[in-house]
């Protein structure tokens, strides 16, 4: 059977009668070869801001793993410059932001600015690819969630545990929620200009949801998120709240179109939680591509046998590609996911 529409926007939509469309988070970045090649001699940040490479890192899976969407090159911490931080990449690291936004007195020294005057080699590089993306691959903008995004603007950089998150939310919650407020404001300006440019689907990545009590996510992060949301509402959305099995019920409310999971949850029960219309996208532990390509074949396939017959779900890792996967396990992910489709449709 067939859709009037790409199978990724079928499945968002809840009406996908072909095949289960399939992509994965990360799948530009350094496992493969063909990206660190053209990565080879350029800074990320130089990197992300170049429109031709950046949309030719978008391209290599769509061409060489046949993935069904494409996810705009970039990276969640690129907003904040036009909050007026200093960001760069450490290669061993990843983002460093400064200067630190851990105080009310810092939060009242921002001066934010434009965000096309910032970012807008970010729409430049959305509408080169929608002139050269195959019309069967739809293209998904992305933008971090407030939360996650002030996760690293507090620390200025990734920290196990965030201690200086936590430190300024319970120290000065008003601050902090300041703080939050501007995050928002300006993610509601990226998303915006990012659906304007001509993206199709958009994700809400909120890595660090699992850092939140559930109290917490409902009073802090709900509101803000249903304000983002509501932005980008010209196109689907999909939310992808990281370690929060334990609260998936309180996204019901949430005007997103589909839900993100990572590995922790069977997405057999999520769907008999969260009822028939809610897309599901995921949800392979990345780990379980470090195994031969038989026991990802067995796995893909008992992840999709558990998923046969819906018309809402998008096939996914339940998180980002790691860099040192070997390519020909990820090839074998997406083959394992034609060939169960060959056989079951
Ligand atoms: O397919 C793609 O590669 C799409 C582009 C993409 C996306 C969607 C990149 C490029 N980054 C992201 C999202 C992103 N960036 C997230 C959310 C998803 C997730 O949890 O993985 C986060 C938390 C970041 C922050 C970030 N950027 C880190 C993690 C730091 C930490 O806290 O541990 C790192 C290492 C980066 C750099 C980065 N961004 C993207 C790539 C490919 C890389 C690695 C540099 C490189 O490969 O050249």
């Amino acid at each position: 059977m067939s859709n009037t529409q790409p199978a990724f926007l079928a499945a968002l939509a809840g009406q996908n009668k072909a095949a289960p469309p399939v992509w994965l988070m990360r799948q530009a970045g350094r496992t493969l070869a063909s990206y660190r090649q053209l990565r080879a001699g350029h800074d990320f940040l130089d990197f992300c801001k170049n429109v031709d490479l950046a949309s030719a890192a978008t391209l290599l899976p769509v061409h060489e793993l046949g993935v069904d969407a494409a996810i705009l090159f970039a990276d969640i911490l690129l907003p904040v410059e036009a909050l007026g931080l200093k960001l760069r990449f450490e290669e061993t690291i990843g983002p460093l932001t400064e200067p630190l936004l851990n105080s009310g007195a810092s939060i009242a020294k921002l001066k934010p600015d434009s965000i096309e005057k910032h970012c807008g080699y970010v729409a430049a590089i959305i509408q080169k690819l929608r002139a050269n993306l195959p019309p069967h691959v739809p293209l998904i903008g992305f933008a971090p969630s407030p939360w996650t995004l002030a996760a690293y603007v507090v620390e200025g950089r990734g920290k196990k545990g965030f201690p200086g998150l936590k430190k300024f939310l319970y120290s000065d919650r008003n601050s902090f929620e300041i703080l939050l407020d501007i995050l928002t404001d300006l993610l509601i300006e990226y998303a915006t200009m990012q659906v304007h440019a001509g993206v199709q689907a958009f994700q809400i990545f909120d890595t660090w949801a699992e850092l939140l009590t559930p109290h917490d996510f409902c009073t802090l992060i709900k509101p803000r998120l249903k304000k983002l949301a509501a932005a980008t509402s010209a196109v689907p959305t999909i939310y992808f709240p990281k370690g929060t099995a334990q609260i998936l019920p309180n996204m019901g409310d949430l005007a997103i179109s589909g839900l993100a999971c990572d590995w922790t949850v069977d997405l057999a029960k999520v769907r008999q939680l969260m009822g028939p219309k809610l897309a599901l996208q995921g949800n392979l532990d990345p780990g379980a591509l470090y195994a031969p390509p038989a026991q990802i074949e067995l796995a893909v396939r008992c992840m999709l046998n558990g998923m046969r017959g819906d018309s809402a779900y998008i096939v996914n890792l339940g998180h980002g590609l790691p860099p040192d996967i070997p390519e020909t396990h990820v090839h074998a992910f997406v083959q394992a996911v034609r060939a169960w489709s060959a056989e079951n449709s």
